[in-house]
């Protein structure tokens, strides 16, 4: 049944003051409605950035273990709610019912985490040079956080990004995705319901080029964090570096995968299998190149063929489906053109490579999962994000030769390698210029307890998740604090 998706202002859900509305379908099977939604506009926002400005103030003077109380709670509701929520994932994403789990428990996960985080919050004292005298730094909340999150981690993402603002005392305005206002109403729902007060977080539903750069502009936000495509979240760097507004960007990736000649094979193929094809290849973090070692090139590609056949594309509500459909008509339309830029630049399609259109799929966003063989490292399909489930396979000869094909391309986000020698391990580890590196596992699957960001064009260096070193140091500034207690002028740096 479609339910009605709102924009969540001051404690309320409210429609958008223009009234208007569109309807998010099942990427599945696009008869189904998944939710009437509203479009809002600049007032809209307005309101909702007053709404966090207001509520500030109560929100920041809460002490952290009490707001972390809050999001304990919400934690435990997200946990009773995981089946309905994840259903819903999968009904307006796409993604298969395990990962729509996945994707709900990874938000109980942060919220958790965040929780404790509430009794940690902490600075630094270091001593004085000076005697009676103390230094310390503490950390203290921006003010109005906006956050612009996607679609293809549609609670997860969000969970990613709220907790940390709320426990370092920020309040909220966040914009989801409109491939998937649902699922972000949903935990902003669980949120409400945990006890967050009124107006410290705030959701408004409309497309990212109105009004996401509408708000992550406003005048009354304080810090921006954006996950998405590279191009948006580079137009976003331009239009705040002249705002000296903090900004955290997690934007593409063109992750790769090395099998080595002494690899466990069948281990790396489950792996490149998961990290190509979850999701439907739609994860910033999917494994889109894969460099296998010369001497088992063709043995290792036709074992990826032979299982790639065996995968069963389907609803990701149906339990034997295995890979999900794509979120919408355009990312198919982008993935399309990828497979035919693929063919043009003369790489070996050996699998796929074709929009399913039989029975009720021809409904949904179906594409076969599509396997390159004979990738150069500078074809376009070795170099660019595609974000659905085509996989490049490049030869290499040796360990130094793996490691340059990984990293020279403009992203930084993941990379894995299958080894069983130590050594071998130990240089990928050191060389692998990517924010995440993987040892004899998918470049999928990151943890939410230490720090995820991409190096180069995959991010700005402020990663999310984790705690100190990780998403506390983007929702915190540091005021530092000296206090004097001597009764007497002391200079530092000059009395001895
Ligand atoms: C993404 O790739 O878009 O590491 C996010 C993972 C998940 C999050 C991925 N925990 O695969």
């Amino acid at each position: 049944m479609a339910s009605i998706v709102r924009n969540f202002i001051a404690g309320k859900w409210v429609d958008s003051l223009g009234g208007q509305c569109f309807e998010k379908t099942n990427p599945a099977d696009t008869r189904e409605v998944v939710a009437s939604v509203t479009i809002s506009a600049g007032e809209d926002v307005d309101r909702a950035v007053e709404a966090a400005r207001r509520a500030h103030r109560d929100w920041k003077a809460l002490p952290a273990p009490k707001r972390g109380e809050i999001l304990f709670r919400a934690g435990e509701l997200l946990l009773r709610k995981k089946h309905e929520l994840g259903t819903l994932v999968t009904r307006e994403m796409g993604k298969v019912l395990a990962e729509g789990l996945g994707d709900v428990q990874e938000a109980i996960d942060m919220a958790y985490l965040m929780a404790g985080e509430g009794r940690r919050l902490s600075g630094e004292t270091v001593p004085s040079e000076l005697p009676d005298k103390d230094c310390k730094s503490v950390r203290e909340p921006h003010g109005v956080t906006a956050l612009i999150t996607p679609w293809n981690f549609p609670t997860a993402i969000p969970a990613w990004k709220i907790f940390p603002a709320l426990i370092c005392g920020n309040t909220v305005v966040l914009k989801p995705s409109s491939a998937t206002p649902a699922c972000a109403a949903g935990l902003v729902q669980a949120l409400q319901e945990a006890g967050v007060p009124e107006g410290v977080v705030n959701l408004v539903l409309g497309p990212g080029e109105e009004v996401g750069e509408y708000l992550a502009t406003h005048p009354g936000v304080d810090a921006v964090s954006f996950t998405g495509s590279c191009s948006a979240g580079e137009h976003l760097e331009t239009l705040l570096g002249a705002k000296h507004r903090p900004l955290a960007l997690e934007m593409g990736g063109k992750n790769a995968i090395i099998v080595m000649d002494d690899a466990d094979l069948h281990l790396a193929l489950e792996g490149v299998l998961w990290g190509a094809f979850g999701t439907s290849g739609q994860r910033c973090t999917a494994s889109s190149r894969v460099l296998v070692h010369a001497s088992l090139y063709e043995r290792f590609l036709e074992a990826l063929k032979s299982a790639t056949e065996r995968l069963k594309i389907g609803p990701g509500l149906n339990p034997s489906t295995d890979v999900g459909p794509l979120v919408n008509e355009q990312q198919l339309s982008r993935v399309l053109k990828y497979i035919g830029i693929g063919q043009e630049e003369g790489a070996r399609l050996v699998f796929g490579g074709n929009r399913i259109l039989d029975g009720d799929r021809a409904h949904g966003y179906f594409v076969e999962p599509t396997i390159f063989a004979d990738v150069l490292p500078r074809m376009r399909i070795a170099q660019e994000e595609i974000f659905g489930p085509v996989v490049s396979v490049l030869r290499f000869a040796t360990l130094e030769e793996a490691i340059t094909i990984v990293n020279d391309v403009p992203f930084g986000l993941s990379s894995a390698m299958y080894t069983r020698d130590v050594n071998t391990s130990a240089r990928a580890e050191r060389d692998l210029q990517t924010g995440l590196v993987y040892i004899n596992a998918s470049t999928i699957g990151a943890e939410i307890q230490l720090p995820f960001g991409g190096w180069k064009h995959s991010g700005s260096g402020h990663p999310e998740a984790g705690g100190r070193g990780g998403a506390l140091d983007f929702y915190s500034r540091v005021k530092v604090i000296y206090r004097d207690f001597s009764g007497r002028l002391q200079k530092a740096q000059i009395d001895s």
